[in-house]
Protein backbone atom coordinates (compact mmCIF):
# COMPACT_ATOMS: atom_id res chain seq x y z
CA UNK A 1 0.00 0.00 0.00
CA UNK A 2 1.48 3.46 -0.86
CA UNK A 3 2.23 5.72 1.76
CA UNK A 4 1.43 9.52 2.45
CA UNK A 5 5.08 10.36 0.37
CA UNK A 6 3.94 8.28 -2.57
CA UNK A 7 0.72 9.12 -3.16
CA UNK A 8 1.57 12.92 -3.13
CA UNK A 9 4.08 12.38 -5.86
CA UNK A 10 1.60 10.44 -7.80
CA UNK A 11 -0.70 12.93 -7.74
CA UNK A 12 1.89 16.26 -8.01
CA UNK A 13 1.21 16.12 -11.68
CA UNK A 14 -2.41 17.00 -11.89
CA UNK A 15 -2.15 20.49 -13.40
CA UNK A 16 -5.49 21.21 -11.32
CA UNK A 17 -3.43 20.26 -7.75
CA UNK A 18 -2.38 22.96 -5.41
CA UNK A 19 1.18 23.74 -4.81
CA UNK A 20 0.93 25.21 -2.00
CA UNK A 21 -2.20 24.75 -0.10
CA UNK A 22 -2.91 21.86 2.26
CA UNK A 23 -4.17 19.42 0.42
CA UNK A 24 -4.93 15.44 1.57
CA UNK A 25 -2.33 13.04 0.45
CA UNK A 26 -4.98 11.66 -1.45
CA UNK A 27 -8.68 10.69 -1.47
CA UNK A 28 -10.64 13.53 0.92
CA UNK A 29 -10.80 16.38 2.84
CA UNK A 30 -13.55 18.73 4.46
CA UNK A 31 -13.43 20.71 7.39
CA UNK A 32 -10.28 21.95 9.70
CA UNK A 33 -9.91 20.28 12.80
CA UNK A 34 -8.79 20.72 16.30
CA UNK A 35 -6.54 23.75 15.12
CA UNK A 36 -3.95 23.88 17.85
CA UNK A 37 -0.41 25.49 18.84
CA UNK A 38 1.49 22.64 20.90
CA UNK A 39 4.87 22.70 22.27
CA UNK A 40 5.74 25.64 19.33
CA UNK A 41 4.21 23.57 16.52
CA UNK A 42 0.67 23.99 14.99
CA UNK A 43 -1.34 21.02 14.16
CA UNK A 44 -3.88 21.08 11.46
CA UNK A 45 -6.26 17.78 11.81
CA UNK A 46 -8.75 17.77 9.13
CA UNK A 47 -12.18 15.64 8.09
CA UNK A 48 -10.45 12.87 5.84
CA UNK A 49 -11.57 9.82 4.03
CA UNK A 50 -8.45 7.25 3.38
CA UNK A 51 -10.63 5.21 1.36
CA UNK A 52 -11.86 7.27 -1.59
CA UNK A 53 -12.16 10.97 -2.76
CA UNK A 54 -15.81 10.95 -1.71
CA UNK A 55 -17.12 12.16 1.39
CA UNK A 56 -17.66 9.00 3.58
CA UNK A 57 -16.12 6.68 6.56
CA UNK A 58 -14.84 10.48 8.03
CA UNK A 59 -11.53 9.82 9.90
CA UNK A 60 -9.56 12.90 11.45
CA UNK A 61 -6.33 13.78 9.03
CA UNK A 62 -2.96 15.42 10.78
CA UNK A 63 -0.49 17.69 9.39
CA UNK A 64 2.17 19.34 11.17
CA UNK A 65 3.61 22.38 10.29
CA UNK A 66 6.58 24.75 12.15
CA UNK A 67 5.77 27.66 10.05
CA UNK A 68 2.14 27.61 9.19
CA UNK A 69 3.06 27.36 5.63
CA UNK A 70 4.90 23.36 4.84
CA UNK A 71 2.79 20.85 6.47
CA UNK A 72 4.27 17.44 7.13
CA UNK A 73 1.47 14.17 7.11
CA UNK A 74 1.07 12.57 9.97
CA UNK A 75 -0.61 9.45 10.79
CA UNK A 76 -4.90 9.07 11.14
CA UNK A 77 -5.48 10.56 14.66
CA UNK A 78 -9.33 9.32 14.89
CA UNK A 79 -10.56 6.46 13.01
CA UNK A 80 -13.93 5.46 13.91
CA UNK A 81 -14.73 2.23 15.71
CA UNK A 82 -17.05 -0.27 15.36
CA UNK A 83 -20.14 -0.18 17.40
CA UNK A 84 -19.48 2.82 19.33
CA UNK A 85 -20.55 6.57 19.14
CA UNK A 86 -18.55 7.29 16.58
CA UNK A 87 -18.91 3.77 14.84
CA UNK A 88 -20.19 6.10 11.70
CA UNK A 89 -17.71 8.76 11.29
CA UNK A 90 -15.23 11.04 13.27
CA UNK A 91 -16.75 14.22 12.51
CA UNK A 92 -16.12 18.32 12.95
CA UNK A 93 -14.27 19.39 16.46
CA UNK A 94 -11.78 20.96 18.20
CA UNK A 95 -9.17 21.40 20.38
CA UNK A 96 -8.69 22.68 24.06
CA UNK A 97 -5.86 21.97 26.23
CA UNK A 98 -7.39 20.85 30.33
CA UNK A 99 -5.40 20.24 32.81
CA UNK A 100 -2.10 20.18 30.78
CA UNK A 101 -3.69 17.35 28.60
CA UNK A 102 -4.15 18.07 24.41
CA UNK A 103 -7.89 17.31 24.47
CA UNK A 104 -10.26 16.76 21.03
CA UNK A 105 -13.74 16.81 21.39
CA UNK A 106 -15.76 15.56 18.14
CA UNK A 107 -18.95 14.91 16.90
CA UNK A 108 -19.53 10.96 17.23
CA UNK A 109 -22.01 9.97 14.38
CA UNK A 110 -23.62 6.52 14.43
CA UNK A 111 -24.12 4.78 11.40
CA UNK A 112 -27.75 6.32 11.38
CA UNK A 113 -26.64 10.07 10.53
CA UNK A 114 -29.42 11.18 12.86
CA UNK A 115 -27.18 10.86 15.97
CA UNK A 116 -24.78 13.13 16.57
CA UNK A 117 -23.20 13.10 19.68
CA UNK A 118 -20.21 14.96 21.59
CA UNK A 119 -17.17 12.48 22.31
CA UNK A 120 -13.82 13.11 23.80
CA UNK A 121 -10.07 11.72 22.86
CA UNK A 122 -6.59 12.85 24.71
CA UNK A 123 -3.03 12.33 23.51
CA UNK A 124 -0.14 11.92 26.08
CA UNK A 125 2.49 12.83 23.38
CA UNK A 126 4.37 15.78 22.14
CA UNK A 127 3.47 15.33 18.34
CA UNK A 128 -0.04 14.34 19.44
CA UNK A 129 0.41 11.14 17.02
CA UNK A 130 -1.90 9.08 19.05
CA UNK A 131 -5.27 9.60 20.94
CA UNK A 132 -6.83 7.67 23.32
CA UNK A 133 -10.69 8.02 23.17
CA UNK A 134 -12.77 8.35 26.50
CA UNK A 135 -14.19 5.57 28.34
CA UNK A 136 -17.69 7.45 28.41
CA UNK A 137 -18.23 8.74 25.34
CA UNK A 138 -20.52 9.79 23.89
CA UNK A 139 -19.99 13.05 27.05
CA UNK A 140 -23.53 14.22 26.13
CA UNK A 141 -25.85 11.20 25.82
CA UNK A 142 -29.03 13.31 24.79
CA UNK A 143 -29.92 16.52 23.19
CA UNK A 144 -31.87 19.20 25.29
CA UNK A 145 -35.28 17.99 26.84
CA UNK A 146 -38.11 19.43 24.42
CA UNK A 147 -36.15 21.02 21.45
CA UNK A 148 -36.85 19.46 18.31
CA UNK A 149 -33.62 19.87 16.31
CA UNK A 150 -32.43 19.34 13.10
CA UNK A 151 -28.89 18.21 13.39
CA UNK A 152 -26.57 18.32 16.83
CA UNK A 153 -23.11 18.76 15.76
CA UNK A 154 -19.80 20.72 15.89
CA UNK A 155 -18.20 22.33 18.88
CA UNK A 156 -16.71 25.24 20.15
CA UNK A 157 -15.38 25.43 23.35
CA UNK A 158 -13.95 28.56 25.28
CA UNK A 159 -12.92 29.20 29.12
CA UNK A 160 -15.22 31.01 32.00
CA UNK A 161 -13.75 30.88 35.52
CA UNK A 162 -13.95 27.26 36.94
CA UNK A 163 -15.90 26.20 33.47
CA UNK A 164 -15.60 24.93 30.09
CA UNK A 165 -18.10 26.12 27.70
CA UNK A 166 -19.32 24.51 25.31
CA UNK A 167 -21.28 25.53 22.03
CA UNK A 168 -23.09 22.62 19.84
CA UNK A 169 -24.24 23.89 16.37
CA UNK A 170 -27.97 22.78 16.04
CA UNK A 171 -31.03 24.05 14.16
CA UNK A 172 -34.86 24.38 16.07
CA UNK A 173 -37.34 22.96 13.57
CA UNK A 174 -39.53 25.41 12.43
CA UNK A 175 -37.20 28.13 14.37
CA UNK A 176 -33.78 28.37 12.86
CA UNK A 177 -30.34 27.74 13.28
CA UNK A 178 -28.75 28.35 16.96
CA UNK A 179 -25.42 27.41 19.06
CA UNK A 180 -26.31 25.24 22.08
CA UNK A 181 -24.75 26.78 25.24
CA UNK A 182 -23.50 23.82 27.78
CA UNK A 183 -20.73 24.03 30.69
CA UNK A 184 -18.74 21.51 32.71
CA UNK A 185 -15.62 21.75 35.00
CA UNK A 186 -14.57 18.75 33.43
CA UNK A 187 -15.17 17.92 29.78
CA UNK A 188 -16.87 14.96 30.99
CA UNK A 189 -20.40 16.01 32.82
CA UNK A 190 -21.80 18.76 30.88
CA UNK A 191 -24.79 20.91 32.21
CA UNK A 192 -27.19 22.17 29.37
CA UNK A 193 -27.74 25.67 29.94
CA UNK A 194 -29.70 27.65 27.38
CA UNK A 195 -29.30 28.76 23.16
CA UNK A 196 -26.28 31.26 23.03
CA UNK A 197 -28.09 32.82 20.12
CA UNK A 198 -31.03 31.32 18.23
CA UNK A 199 -31.94 33.04 14.71
CA UNK A 200 -35.23 33.09 12.50
CA UNK A 201 -32.33 33.70 9.73
CA UNK A 202 -34.39 36.84 8.26
CA UNK A 203 -33.38 40.23 8.38
CA UNK A 204 -29.08 40.02 8.24
CA UNK A 205 -28.30 42.22 5.71
CA UNK A 206 -30.61 40.59 3.71
CA UNK A 207 -28.56 37.32 4.53
CA UNK A 208 -30.95 33.88 4.46
CA UNK A 209 -28.63 31.98 7.83
CA UNK A 210 -30.86 28.72 6.82
CA UNK A 211 -32.39 26.17 8.89
CA UNK A 212 -29.19 24.78 10.92
CA UNK A 213 -25.83 26.11 12.00
CA UNK A 214 -22.47 23.75 11.20
CA UNK A 215 -19.38 24.41 12.97
CA UNK A 216 -20.08 27.38 15.64
CA UNK A 217 -17.21 29.13 16.90
CA UNK A 218 -17.63 31.52 19.06
CA UNK A 219 -14.48 33.90 20.37
CA UNK A 220 -13.22 37.39 21.98
CA UNK A 221 -11.97 39.63 19.37
CA UNK A 222 -10.71 42.92 20.87
CA UNK A 223 -13.62 44.40 22.60
CA UNK A 224 -16.12 42.32 20.89
CA UNK A 225 -17.03 38.62 20.55
CA UNK A 226 -17.50 36.96 16.92
CA UNK A 227 -19.78 34.12 15.88
CA UNK A 228 -19.18 32.46 13.17
CA UNK A 229 -20.84 29.07 11.52
CA UNK A 230 -21.63 27.92 8.39
CA UNK A 231 -25.16 28.07 7.57
CA UNK A 232 -27.01 24.97 6.19
CA UNK A 233 -30.09 23.95 4.90
CA UNK A 234 -31.62 20.47 3.75
CA UNK A 235 -28.73 18.92 3.27
CA UNK A 236 -26.79 21.14 2.00
CA UNK A 237 -23.76 23.90 3.34
CA UNK A 238 -24.61 27.62 2.17
CA UNK A 239 -21.90 29.98 3.61
CA UNK A 240 -19.77 30.92 6.38
CA UNK A 241 -21.04 33.85 8.33
CA UNK A 242 -19.75 35.90 10.35
CA UNK A 243 -21.11 38.18 13.57
CA UNK A 244 -19.98 40.46 15.81
CA UNK A 245 -21.34 41.76 18.92
CA UNK A 246 -21.96 41.73 22.79
CA UNK A 247 -21.60 38.55 25.34
CA UNK A 248 -23.52 39.31 28.04
CA UNK A 249 -25.22 36.98 30.76
CA UNK A 250 -24.26 33.99 28.38
CA UNK A 251 -26.11 35.31 25.50
CA UNK A 252 -24.80 36.49 22.58
CA UNK A 253 -25.86 39.88 20.94
CA UNK A 254 -25.10 40.16 17.15
CA UNK A 255 -24.46 43.92 16.11
CA UNK A 256 -23.32 43.02 12.50
CA UNK A 257 -23.69 40.05 10.47
CA UNK A 258 -21.55 39.16 7.28
CA UNK A 259 -20.71 36.07 4.59
CA UNK A 260 -17.24 35.46 5.55
CA UNK A 261 -15.72 34.64 2.29
CA UNK A 262 -17.97 35.36 -1.02
CA UNK A 263 -17.03 32.41 -2.53
CA UNK A 264 -20.20 30.91 -0.43
CA UNK A 265 -18.76 26.83 -0.66
CA UNK A 266 -15.49 27.66 -1.57
CA UNK A 267 -14.57 28.53 1.80
CA UNK A 268 -16.56 25.92 4.25
CA UNK A 269 -16.98 25.40 8.20
CA UNK A 270 -13.61 27.53 9.09
CA UNK A 271 -12.20 26.64 12.50
CA UNK A 272 -10.53 29.43 14.47
CA UNK A 273 -7.15 29.17 16.42
CA UNK A 274 -5.46 31.73 18.81
CA UNK A 275 -1.62 30.70 18.73
CA UNK A 276 0.99 31.46 21.01
CA UNK A 277 2.21 34.70 19.44
CA UNK A 278 -2.02 35.68 20.21
CA UNK A 279 -3.20 35.90 16.83
CA UNK A 280 -6.76 34.31 15.29
CA UNK A 281 -5.52 32.47 12.56
CA UNK A 282 -8.59 31.00 10.19
CA UNK A 283 -8.70 28.11 8.20
CA UNK A 284 -11.52 26.86 6.17
CA UNK A 285 -12.55 23.83 3.67
CA UNK A 286 -12.02 24.93 -0.16
CA UNK A 287 -14.34 22.59 -1.97
CA UNK A 288 -14.07 21.30 -5.52
CA UNK A 289 -16.20 23.07 -8.23
CA UNK A 290 -15.79 19.70 -10.64
CA UNK A 291 -18.00 17.02 -10.70
CA UNK A 292 -17.82 14.21 -8.59
CA UNK A 293 -16.99 11.66 -11.40
CA UNK A 294 -13.69 14.11 -11.99
CA UNK A 295 -13.09 14.36 -8.37
CA UNK A 296 -12.81 10.32 -8.16
CA UNK A 297 -11.13 10.01 -11.83
CA UNK A 298 -8.44 12.84 -10.21
CA UNK A 299 -8.02 10.67 -6.64
CA UNK A 300 -8.19 13.72 -4.22
CA UNK A 301 -10.77 16.04 -3.33
CA UNK A 302 -10.70 19.32 -1.23
CA UNK A 303 -8.23 22.06 -0.16
CA UNK A 304 -7.52 23.86 2.77
CA UNK A 305 -7.67 27.36 2.50
CA UNK A 306 -4.44 29.33 3.47
CA UNK A 307 -4.15 30.73 6.64
CA UNK A 308 -6.13 33.90 7.59
CA UNK A 309 -5.56 36.39 10.33
CA UNK A 310 -8.27 37.74 11.78
CA UNK A 311 -8.30 41.02 14.13
CA UNK A 312 -10.96 44.05 14.53
CA UNK A 313 -10.19 47.39 12.48
CA UNK A 314 -10.67 50.38 14.31
CA UNK A 315 -13.94 51.11 13.35
CA UNK A 316 -15.03 47.75 14.63
CA UNK A 317 -14.96 45.64 11.99
CA UNK A 318 -13.72 42.59 10.56
CA UNK A 319 -9.99 42.75 9.41
CA UNK A 320 -8.87 39.70 7.58
CA UNK A 321 -5.72 39.14 6.03
CA UNK A 322 -3.27 36.49 4.83
CA UNK A 323 -0.40 35.11 6.91
CA UNK A 324 2.27 36.96 6.56
CA UNK A 325 4.39 33.80 6.65
CA UNK A 326 3.48 33.26 3.00
CA UNK A 327 5.90 35.84 2.12
CA UNK A 328 8.52 32.98 2.68
CA UNK A 329 7.45 31.30 -0.45
CA UNK A 330 7.94 34.45 -2.96
CA UNK A 331 10.06 33.69 -5.82
CA UNK A 332 10.75 35.56 -9.54
CA UNK A 333 9.18 38.82 -8.64
CA UNK A 334 7.64 41.78 -10.55
CA UNK A 335 6.83 45.00 -9.78
CA UNK A 336 4.57 47.57 -12.13
CA UNK A 337 4.10 51.08 -11.65
CA UNK A 338 3.45 53.90 -14.25
CA UNK A 339 1.32 51.51 -16.09
CA UNK A 340 -0.64 53.37 -18.67
CA UNK A 341 -3.95 51.88 -19.38
CA UNK A 342 -6.39 52.41 -21.86
CA UNK A 343 -10.02 52.61 -20.70
CA UNK A 344 -11.79 49.57 -21.38
CA UNK A 345 -8.86 47.83 -22.76
CA UNK A 346 -7.18 44.79 -21.79
CA UNK A 347 -3.47 45.37 -20.88
CA UNK A 348 -1.23 41.80 -20.65
CA UNK A 349 1.37 41.68 -18.50
CA UNK A 350 3.17 38.27 -20.29
CA UNK A 351 5.98 38.09 -18.29
CA UNK A 352 3.42 37.28 -14.93
CA UNK A 353 2.64 33.83 -15.79
CA UNK A 354 2.76 30.68 -13.79
CA UNK A 355 0.37 28.30 -12.26
CA UNK A 356 1.39 29.36 -8.75
CA UNK A 357 1.17 33.48 -8.06
CA UNK A 358 0.53 35.97 -5.66
CA UNK A 359 -0.72 39.03 -7.04
CA UNK A 360 -1.35 42.37 -5.17
CA UNK A 361 -2.57 45.72 -7.28
CA UNK A 362 -3.22 48.63 -5.56
CA UNK A 363 -6.04 51.14 -7.28
CA UNK A 364 -6.97 54.87 -7.06
CA UNK A 365 -10.80 54.19 -7.72
CA UNK A 366 -13.94 56.60 -7.95
CA UNK A 367 -17.08 56.39 -8.19
CA UNK A 368 -18.04 54.96 -11.74
CA UNK A 369 -14.37 52.57 -11.50
CA UNK A 370 -14.42 49.26 -12.80
CA UNK A 371 -11.50 47.08 -12.34
CA UNK A 372 -10.53 43.66 -13.15
CA UNK A 373 -7.62 41.60 -13.36
CA UNK A 374 -7.88 38.93 -16.24
CA UNK A 375 -5.98 36.05 -15.18
CA UNK A 376 -5.71 33.78 -18.60
CA UNK A 377 -8.65 35.14 -20.09
CA UNK A 378 -10.92 32.63 -18.33
CA UNK A 379 -10.88 34.13 -14.71
CA UNK A 380 -11.97 37.72 -14.04
CA UNK A 381 -11.07 39.28 -10.35
CA UNK A 382 -13.11 42.46 -10.47
CA UNK A 383 -14.57 45.11 -8.53
CA UNK A 384 -17.36 47.58 -9.70
CA UNK A 385 -17.68 50.93 -7.60
CA UNK A 386 -20.30 52.23 -9.31
CA UNK A 387 -22.43 48.42 -7.45
CA UNK A 388 -20.04 47.83 -4.70
CA UNK A 389 -19.51 44.56 -5.61
CA UNK A 390 -16.00 42.15 -5.32
CA UNK A 391 -16.00 39.15 -7.28
CA UNK A 392 -14.48 36.44 -9.10
CA UNK A 393 -15.87 35.63 -12.30
CA UNK A 394 -15.11 32.32 -13.84
CA UNK A 395 -16.76 29.92 -17.16
CA UNK A 396 -18.99 28.53 -13.45
CA UNK A 397 -20.59 31.96 -13.25
CA UNK A 398 -20.01 34.42 -10.90
CA UNK A 399 -19.18 34.78 -7.02
CA UNK A 400 -19.68 38.20 -5.36
CA UNK A 401 -20.19 40.38 -2.73
CA UNK A 402 -20.41 43.87 -1.40
CA UNK A 403 -17.41 45.93 -0.43
CA UNK A 404 -17.41 49.23 0.16
CA UNK A 405 -14.42 51.43 -0.40
CA UNK A 406 -14.44 55.15 1.36
CA UNK A 407 -13.90 57.91 -1.23
CA UNK A 408 -10.10 58.66 -1.27
CA UNK A 409 -9.08 55.48 0.05
CA UNK A 410 -7.45 53.19 -2.71
CA UNK A 411 -8.39 49.61 -3.82
CA UNK A 412 -5.60 46.65 -3.20
CA UNK A 413 -6.55 43.53 -4.26
CA UNK A 414 -4.38 40.83 -2.97
CA UNK A 415 -4.73 37.44 -4.89
CA UNK A 416 -3.71 33.97 -4.66
CA UNK A 417 -3.50 32.04 -7.42
CA UNK A 418 -2.62 27.99 -7.18
CA UNK A 419 -3.84 26.07 -10.33
CA UNK A 420 -7.70 25.63 -9.07
CA UNK A 421 -7.84 27.20 -6.34
CA UNK A 422 -7.95 31.59 -5.95
CA UNK A 423 -8.49 33.60 -2.97
CA UNK A 424 -8.74 37.12 -3.20
CA UNK A 425 -8.28 39.53 -0.24
CA UNK A 426 -9.61 42.98 -0.94
CA UNK A 427 -8.71 45.83 1.34
CA UNK A 428 -8.21 43.40 4.32
CA UNK A 429 -11.92 43.48 4.54
CA UNK A 430 -13.72 40.97 2.34
CA UNK A 431 -12.18 37.41 0.52
CA UNK A 432 -13.43 36.04 -2.26
CA UNK A 433 -12.27 32.22 -3.07
CA UNK A 434 -13.08 30.67 -5.69
CA UNK A 435 -12.25 27.69 -7.97
CA UNK A 436 -11.01 27.59 -11.90
CA UNK A 437 -10.07 24.59 -13.64
CA UNK A 438 -7.49 25.51 -15.87
CA UNK A 439 -6.92 22.79 -19.01
CA UNK A 440 -2.58 23.06 -18.94
CA UNK A 441 -2.94 26.66 -19.38
CA UNK A 442 -0.31 28.56 -17.15
CA UNK A 443 -2.24 31.82 -16.07
CA UNK A 444 -0.54 34.95 -17.38
CA UNK A 445 -2.08 38.38 -15.97
CA UNK A 446 -4.10 41.09 -17.55
CA UNK A 447 -5.74 44.49 -16.27
CA UNK A 448 -8.65 46.25 -17.25
CA UNK A 449 -9.97 49.02 -15.46
CA UNK A 450 -12.96 51.14 -17.30
CA UNK A 451 -13.71 54.57 -15.62
CA UNK A 452 -12.16 56.85 -13.45
CA UNK A 453 -9.50 54.48 -11.89
CA UNK A 454 -5.47 54.78 -11.81
CA UNK A 455 -3.37 51.74 -11.05
CA UNK A 456 -1.05 52.83 -8.33
CA UNK A 457 1.11 49.53 -8.45
CA UNK A 458 1.26 46.00 -9.17
CA UNK A 459 3.48 43.24 -7.38
CA UNK A 460 3.29 40.05 -8.31
CA UNK A 461 5.42 36.97 -7.42
CA UNK A 462 5.57 33.50 -8.23
CA UNK A 463 5.25 30.65 -5.08
CA UNK A 464 7.20 27.93 -4.54
CA UNK A 465 5.30 24.39 -3.64
CA UNK A 466 5.52 23.39 -0.19
CA UNK A 467 6.61 20.26 -1.24
CA UNK A 468 9.92 19.01 -2.85
CA UNK A 469 7.81 17.31 -5.27
CA UNK A 470 5.04 18.69 -7.72
CA UNK A 471 4.70 20.96 -10.87
CA UNK A 472 5.80 24.92 -9.68
CA UNK A 473 9.70 24.26 -9.81
CA UNK A 474 10.48 27.75 -9.77
CA UNK A 475 13.67 30.11 -10.20
CA UNK A 476 14.22 32.36 -6.68
CA UNK A 477 15.48 34.92 -9.22
CA UNK A 478 14.01 38.47 -8.34
CA UNK A 479 13.81 40.63 -10.93
CA UNK A 480 11.86 44.07 -11.64
CA UNK A 481 10.37 45.00 -14.38
CA UNK A 482 8.62 48.84 -15.43
CA UNK A 483 6.64 49.01 -17.79
CA UNK A 484 5.77 52.35 -19.23
N1 LIG B 1 -18.72 18.34 8.09
C1 LIG B 1 -18.64 17.42 9.19
C2 LIG B 1 -19.73 17.82 10.13
C3 LIG B 1 -19.95 19.24 9.79
C4 LIG B 1 -19.81 19.27 8.31
C5 LIG B 1 -18.80 16.03 8.64
C6 LIG B 1 -19.52 20.62 7.74
O1 LIG B 1 -19.33 17.62 11.47
O2 LIG B 1 -21.22 19.69 10.22
O3 LIG B 1 -17.75 15.71 7.76
O4 LIG B 1 -18.88 20.55 6.50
Amino acid sequence: MENFAQQRARLAGDPARPGYHFTPPANWLNDPNGLIQWRGRYHLFYQYNPNAPVWGSIHWGHALSDDLVHWEDRPVALTPTPDSADEGGCWSGCAVVDNGAPTLIYTGARHDHGIQRPCLATSADDDLITWAKHDANPVIPETPLGLDLIGFRDHTLWREGDYWMQGIGAGVRGVGGTVLLYRSKDLCQWDYLHPLLIEDGTDHNGLWLGTMWECPQFFALGAKHVLMFSAWEGGKGLYSVYMIGRYQDQHFYPETTHKLDFGDGYFYAPQMMVDEAGRTLLFGWVQEGRDIASQVAAGWSGVMSLPRVVSLHKDGTLCIQPAPELQTLRGQHWHFTDLALESGQTRLLEEVTGDQLEIIAEFAITSDSIVSLVVSEQTRIFYDAQTGQLGVETSQGIKAGALQVPAGQPLRLHTFIDHSVIEVFANDRACVTNRVYPIGQHPSLGIQITGGATLIQIAAWQLASIHDYGSGTISTATRTASVL
